[in-house]
């Protein structure tokens, strides 16, 4: 395996001769020398000087191997390190039209993000998206959590039927999955807790920074649990994310300039706030919803907390917040009521602060058969597709919760980007499924 430039920007290789693989990154000609800005497969760069003849022909985006002694300059780029070039051998010498430059419309990086995830903004976010992918798999190992994965190809709706993608599966109709939550909950009776990564789908015709098509889900899900018990794994795990992937992604949250003292704060416990508070809160602030005719009226007890409310009540926290307990008219068929208050859900959904928005929802499960099929034939699902998830309730049921997390919107309140499609390398949205 070649060098990488993080490896040889060392005094040890000083005077020393390296060979290193990569792409031009940046082309500067003087009369009688090449600077070549070389970047290897993980995105680092490092300067190689060359007799211009010898590299006349190169382009930007060209593949090259680079055999030199190293040196270091305080004036050169990059940390200070380049590379006196003795050889070059070309794989490939790119076409001169490579369309990404250094100023380009937000437009032309979607369309052409196949070549876009070399920019060093994409690099950054595709290291940190790793780190948060890690950090999540590790607390579950180190919780003693069993990891599984779920079918994507599925035949009933989760999270509601408006947001499903059928799909022609051979002689009969399937849908593709919104969460694999139905999955999980019949995996805990025999394997305990469980958590899985898969993506979710969800035709959602709203076009904003906030919604993908595709998007990755962290799912878990447990028997024997109260809601307490699960929203400590939701905190626990988030914090433990944040905390860890701020601490090996530095270099990569200053390139993209997010000020990360503000994460440091995202420490357990969360604050947790009941929705009849939180419906009072947004009254005394005179805060209103819009109504269809598009005039406002003020918010009221019954109301889902839309995007604007859920910035109104995290706009000073500095770290999320859970709201529970929200009427179960807003909530999924599977949320269990509060035998305590009535028509409210034993469910939270945790919110991020600042007004990132909602980045979990989970609660306990409605574990009783007839209370769960009267719920099903509410929403105006069929119970018949859901025969194999209501056995689950026939045969040792056990009171049971989880949580799912959307990766890319965690990825959005870290890094701070402005829009959900660049936290993702391929995004999908109602608008875009190619690259
Ligand atoms: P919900 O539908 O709230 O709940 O989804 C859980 C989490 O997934 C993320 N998410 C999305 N991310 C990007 N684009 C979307 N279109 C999108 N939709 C959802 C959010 C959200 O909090 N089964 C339940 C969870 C449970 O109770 O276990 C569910 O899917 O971060």
């Amino acid at each position: 395996m070649p060098l990488r430039t993080s490896d040889i920007k060392s005094s040890d290789y000083v005077g020393k001769e390296v060979t290193i693989r990569g792409w031009v990154h940046r082309l500067r000609k003087q009369k009688e020398n090449t600077f070549v800005l070389v970047r290897d497969d993980r995105g680092g760069v490092i300067q190689c000087i060359f007799p211009a003849e010898k590299v006349s022909n190169l382009t930007v985006e060209s593949s090259v191997e680079v055999v030199g002694i190293v040196s270091q300059d305080s004036r050169a780029p990059e940390g200070g390190f380049e590379i006196k070039g003795k050889n070059l051998k070309v794989f490939n010498i790119a076409g001169i039209d490579y369309p990404i430059g250094e100023y380009q419309s937000d437009q032309l990086l979607l369309d052409k993000r196949h070549l876009a995830l070399r920019t060093r903004r994409m690099i950054a976010i595709a290291k940190i998206r790793h780190s948060v992918l890690k950090f999540g798999r590790q607390w579950f190992i180190d919780n003693g959590w069993m990891e599984v994965t779920a079918p994507t190809i599925v035949k009933g709706a989760v999270e509601g039927g408006s947001t499903l993608f059928k799909l022609r599966y051979f002689d009969e109709d399937a849908y593709l999955s919104q969460s694999a939550q139905l999955y999980l909950e019949a995996m805990i009776f025999s394997l305990g807790p469980v958590w899985s990564l898969t993506p979710s789908f969800r035709a959602e015709k709203s076009r904003t920074v906030r919604h993908l098509a595709e998007f990755s889900h962290l799912e878990a899900e447990a028997p024997w649990v109260d809601l307490e018990d699960i929203l400590r794994v939701q905190e626990e795990l988030v914090s433990y994310i944040i905390q860890n992937t701020i601490a090996e992604r530095k270099e990569e949250l200053a390139f993209l300039k997010r000020d990360t003292s503000e994460l440091k704060n995202v420490q357990v416990p969360f604050e947790r706030l009941r929705y009849e508070k939180a419906i009072e809160i947004l009254q005394s602030r005179g805060f209103g919803v819009e109504k269809e005719d598009g005039t406002k009226r003020s918010i009221v007890w019954g109301d889902d907390l839309n995007i604007d409310s859920e910035r109104e009540l995290t706009k000073n926290a500095s770290k999320p917040i859970f709201v529970i307990g929200y009427p179960l008219e807003v909530k999924p068929f599977y949320v269990k009521e509060d035998p305590s208050r009535k028509g409210l859900g034993l469910a939270a959904d945790m919110l991020a602060p600042q007004g990132f928005g909602e980045i979990t929802s989970g609660g306990l499960r409605e574990d009783d058969i007839n209370s769960i099929t009267s719920r099903i034939r509410k929403e105006g699902l069929d119970p018949a597709a859901y025969d194999w998830y209501l056995d689950l309730r026939k045969y040792g049921s056990v009171p049971h919760g989880g949580f799912g997390l959307g990766i890319e919107r965690l990825m959005r309140w870290i890094t701070n980007v402005e829009d959900i499609k660049d936290t993702v390398l391929f995004p999908r949205t109602m608008s875009r499924v190619s690259p």
